[in-house]
């Protein structure tokens, strides 16, 4: 067993020892013994992260000095073998750039296209989804048994808080996912903020079966625990029976998904017998805390959740770009429909059109401000600058109202970024690669308000002639090139598109075409 700093620093003279260490990987060595990851792959300390993150940090610099910020792009599913990978390109100098699971090789193209990573980790379950689109690109494929296999860990260099450590990608209004940088400080502080907030401790114990290409489960969850010598369990995927028997062992002190994640326990519990059912919420009662976010959680999901659990759940508000802003206290009241105040070391305002601050109770555009608020969008130099005031604010694009001091989100300013189960997308985007099918001549994408989704992404579609496609064909041809969240769930073929005087697709008509599920 050997700490961090002793690996790192043991042959080396003082004046030579790097003077910049990752935080998040120097306090692993305070808990050598305690469990880091209960994952699908076995049960692993943190001392072990630091020795196998530190062999394959030193096989990734293949006898390098520093990555240097190189990108390394990973696709594995969650667990130990990502999170070893995640830390060894830290540990390297690298910028680390997961990627999707559920991605098609279009979309995984796009991000090697834009990230221009120096090589392609994977796993060897997910070989075939990306072998041939980095062969394309002519970038090295290493795979994960190579890369984690035993091996001793060569002086590693410094890290400087300043450099960027995670390259999430975010759909926006214009062209395809762009990437959000965030730094090493950025993690730090959002880590530091949601550990005060959210009182971490060492014998927390939380269940992760959010994916690892997104600040909810790579930051709220997965380095929050390994932060502060928690314990997180890894579950290979999320299965509502699943999630309620791992509650039901009442070991788990944190929980923490998206409001679709909610709802799909609730059916689970519905559809359960009565035994099960009095199992399942004896064991969700022992957690602590359990969190909503990603997307507006329902009242009637936050009530529901309260019947069955005792558990008010603690809404939170964030985005890639800010880690998370606004929360719902620990202790105290968390009202239904509100997202509560800004977190530890995190400034909120609301401003209007004209970006003046709007008189207390008006609602207005979200701006956030801070530590943990990223970098740049990656070789977007335009867009970061279009994203800021002068003055350091990010523009959230959200909209909110504050209202006997707690914050209530009111939604987003452009009709064309939708929100499906968690997971954010761009209509623009969606209607681009319909628009591409040879016998499409238009369309346009809608989010319709739905109970399980937040959004249902619906698609009403002008073809060239409508006894030649179906709107099956159509959904198939857009999942071969979309992500499986981004692909319509409702397509209508339509003879033409409801227009303004001006020409422009109007889309609240649009989604008149389209019924709404009846709310709860
Ligand atoms: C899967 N499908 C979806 C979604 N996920 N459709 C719409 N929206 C989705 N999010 C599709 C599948 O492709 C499939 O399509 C059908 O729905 C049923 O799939 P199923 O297997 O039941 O879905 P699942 O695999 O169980 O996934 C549902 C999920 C997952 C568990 C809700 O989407 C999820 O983990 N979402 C969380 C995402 C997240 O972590 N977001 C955080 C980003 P078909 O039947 O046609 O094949 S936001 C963030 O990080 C900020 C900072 C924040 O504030 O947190
Ligand atoms: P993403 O860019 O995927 O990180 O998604 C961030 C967006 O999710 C925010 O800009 C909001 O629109 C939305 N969001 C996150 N949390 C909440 C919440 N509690 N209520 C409503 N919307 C939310």
């Amino acid at each position: 067993m050997f700490p961090a700093t002793a690996c790192r620093t043991a042959t080396l003279d003082p004046i030579d020892a790097p003077t910049h260490v990752i935080e998040l990987v120097e306090r692993a060595g305070r808990y050598p013994d305690r469990t880091a990851l209960l994952a699908p792959e076995g049960t692993f300390s943190y001392d072990d992260l630091l020795k196998v993150s530190g062999a394959a940090a030193t096989r990734l610099l293949a006898g390098r000095d520093d990555l240097a910020g190189a990108r390394v792009c990973y696709l594995i599913p969650p667990g130990w073998d990502h999170t070893v990978v995640q830390w060894s390109i830290w540990r390297a100098g690298g910028l680390a750039v997961p990627l999707a699971t559920s991605h098609p090789p279009t979309e995984l193209g796009h991000v090697l296209d834009d990230a221009q990573p120096e090589a392609v980790i994977v796993h060897p379950t997910l070989l075939g989804r990306v072998e041939a689109v980095a062969a394309e690109r002519r970038l090295p494929v290493l795979q994960t048994p190579a890369l984690l296999a035993e091996g001793a860990a060569a002086l590693l260099p410094g890290v400087d808080e300043a450099r960027p450590a995670l390259m999430l990608y975010t759909s926006g209004t214009t062209g395809q996912p762009k990437g959000v940088v965030l730094s090493h400080a950025n993690v730090r502080a959002q880590i530091e903020s949601l550990s005060e907030a959210w009182g971490w401790q060492e014998d927390d114990h939380i269940i992760l079966h959010l994916p690892l290409h997104h600040v909810h489960g790579i930051v709220n969850v997965l380095c929050s625990a390994l932060w502060n010598g928690a314990m997180c369990e890894v579950l290979p995927r999320f299965r509502a029976v699943d999630v309620w028997e791992r509650l039901a062992r009442a070991d788990a002190t944190l929980y923490m998904a998206v409001p679709t994640v909610y709802r799909r326990l609730i059916d689970a519990w519905d559809a359960a017998d009565p035994d099960t059912r009095e199992a399942w919420t004896a064991g969700a009662r022992a957690c602590r805390l359990m969190v909503s976010g990603s997307a507006a959680l329902p009242v009637p999901t936050l009530e529901r959740w309260e019947t069955l659990t005792q558990h008010r759940l603690l809404e939170r508000y964030g985005m890639t770009e800010i880690g998370m802003g606004l929360s719902n206290p620990l202790e105290g009241e968390r009202r239904p429909g509100y997202v509560g105040t800004p977190l530890p070391g995190v400034e909120a305002r609301l401003v209007d059109d004209e970006e003046q601050q709007v008189e207390d109770g008006a609602s207005g555009h979200i701006q956030i401000r801070g530590p943990a608020v990223f970098t740049e969008y990656w070789h977007r130099p335009e867009e970061t600058n279009a994203a800021f005031t002068a003055d350091g604010w990010f523009r959230t694009g959200d909209q909110a109202v504050v209202e006997d001091d707690a914050w209530r989100i009111l939604g987003r300013s452009s009709v064309d970024i939708l929100k499906t189960g968690g997971e954010k997308i761009s209509a623009l985007e969606i209607e681009e690669v319909l628009r591409s099918h040879d016998e499409v001549s238009d369309c346009a994408v809608v989010g319709i308000p739905d109970v399980d989704w937040g959004d249902r992404v619906c698609a009403a579609v002008v073809v060239t002639d409508q006894a030649t496609i179906t709107p099956e064909e159509l959904r198939s041809f857009a999942k071969s090139r979309l992500a499986p969240y981004k692909v319509p769930k409702d397509v209508q073929l339509v003879d033409g598109l409801p227009r303004n005087a001006m020409g422009k697709v109007t889309k609240p008509a649009v989604r008149d075409l389209f019924a709404p599920e009846d709310d709860e």
